[in-house]
């Protein structure tokens, strides 16, 4: 498998509430645009959401094992919680960009620490959905220089 997108707790729930932060965007529409930006790309992308910690770091496991070569994940908000995911991340040692639809800087005081930026590729905050394509754009750029 070339790229993981995993998306974290709450956002299963996309574009039906709060849309003045998040959009109007739902997951599936999220999911559906980066599977065939990869596709067309030649990429296998495959997506994961969960609402529970241990998921997301089993998942991240599990790709190691099925070597994945680029993750691209929306912690939701773990991001400012999860040292579990952190220490996942740096066991598995495949590279990340960390996305977030509203910008987290502009958000409350606890929205601007994340235990992942540091360890990620680059970050994407603020973007809407379209960070996602964003972030997408970058790796198949990358993956296809490897
Ligand atoms: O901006 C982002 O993408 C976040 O990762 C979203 C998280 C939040 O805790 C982070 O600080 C920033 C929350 C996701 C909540 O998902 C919702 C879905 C629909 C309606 C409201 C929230």
């Amino acid at each position: 498998m070339d790229v993981l997108v995993i998306n974290g707790p709450n956002l299963n729930t996309l574009g039906t509430r709060e849309p003045e932060v998040y959009g109007t965007t739902t997951l599936a529409d999220i999911e559906a645009g980066v599977v065939a930006q990869g596709s067309a790309a030649g990429l296998t992308v495959i997506t994961f959401q969960s609402n529970h910690e241990g998921e997301i770091v089993d998942r991240l496991h599990a790709a190691r094992d099925e070597g994945t070569r680029f993750v691209i994940i929306n912690p939701g908000a773990f991001t400012h919680t999860s040292v579990a995911i952190r220490d996942a991340f740096a066991a598995v040692a495949i590279p990340f960009c960390e996305v977030h639809i509203s910008n987290v800087h502009a958000r409350e005081e606890f929205r601007k620490h994340s235990y992942l930026s540091d360890l990620a590729v680059g970050v994407l905050t603020g973007f809407g959905a379209r960070g996602y394509a964003m972030a997408m754009d970058y790796v198949i750029d990358r993956l296809s220089k490897e």
